[in-house]
């Protein structure tokens, strides 16, 4: 075998504790989850650096089993490569290491699995997709646009992230689910572009994003906020009227077709948690695309 990407940045990268289940062996590992743990510009709570560490410890609690995948995790199939070290205060440093690691970790042939952290995160995630993946779509869970041209002047903002991904990958190429709060110019913007599924249920509306990405390589990023504040209160700007647990989990199991080729699950803040549920929510849905996409098992099928 030759000489792997990741090799050149495991100086950038600190393990400690990782995801239940996960293996030995990156080499073997199909599905990389990579923890971005920095919340710089949160515009109201900060707290989403302590998401991934959160995640992992509680990602213990649940099965290796899903009943819904009829799938086993196995320890060979995914890798947790722990998080990308981010300088205290530097946002574009922070954005280029993580950029520089989801890069090699695509490189190598692998399903990353980035775990925010706040959601500029996913700038960093899509600039190196794109570049491997030139053809990327990207489909947005999300409760707000985040397509605002600016923040108080800044351009690089979670309140912006969804703005500076469409330069990246190009008008057309981003499709929005679950929104239900943004600015008057943001919905402007959004419907002169398309970029908005104006459909309610959830489901209804990653099938027409599906149907619009045609079958073009897909970048999935998960903002925790879509939910409602009643199953994810561990978030920085919870928004009212979201859906539930089970609407997203449902959501993200259709979305985890052979076209997927990167997923972001970001804003968890276990400082506003309440009894891990949105840490717990979130580990679920990491171990449903991990099912999903990191083996070649066929699946048990229960009567
Ligand atoms: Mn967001």
């Amino acid at each position: 075998m030759g000489r792997k990407r990741a090799d050149g940045i495991l100086h950038l990268v600190e393990r400690s504790g990782r995801f239940f289940a996960s293996g030995e062996s990156y080499e073997s590992a199909g599905v990389v989850i990579v923890g971005g743990p920095m919340d710089f510009t949160a515009s109201w709570r900060p707290g989403a650096r302590f998401g991934p560490a959160r995640i992992r410890a509680v990602s213990d609690a649940l099965e290796d089993f899903s009943p819904e995948a009829g799938k086993v995790l196995e320890p060979g199939c995914f890798f947790d490569l722990g998080d990308v070290m981010i300088p205290p205060g530097n946002v574009a440093a922070g954005l280029s290491r993580v950029e520089t690691v989801i890069d090699a970790v695509v490189s190598d042939g692998k399903l990353p699995i980035l775990l925010g952290g706040e959601h500029l995160v996913t700038l960093a995630s899509v600039r190196a997709m794109h570049r491997l993946y030139p053809e990327l779509t990207v489909v947005q869970l999300d409760a707000h646009m985040d397509l605002r041209h600016d923040y108080l002047g800044e351009a690089l903002s979670h309140a912006t992230v969804m703005r500076r991904v469409i330069e990246v990958v190009g008008e057309g190429n981003l499709y929005q689910c679950g929104i239900r709060s943004g600015t008057r110019e943001e919905f402007e913007y959004a419907l002169e572009r398309s970029t908005l599924i104006r459909e309610d249920d959830l489901a209804m509306a990653v099938k027409r994003a599906l149907d619009l990405t045609g079958e073009r390589p897909l970048y999935v990023t998960l903002d925790i906020d879509v939910v409602d504040p009643a199953f994810a209160p561990g978030t920085g700007t919870p928004e009212p009227g979201g859906y539930t647990s089970r609407d997203v989990l449902r959501a993200v199991r259709l979305l985890v077709g052979t076209r997927l080729v990167g997923f972001d699950l970001v804003e968890v803040a276990p400082p506003y948690d309440h009894s891990d549920m949105t840490s717990l929510l979130a580990a679920k849905i990491v171990r449903e695309v991990v099912l999903a996409r990191g083996c070649a098992i066929a699946p048990i099928v229960i009567e």
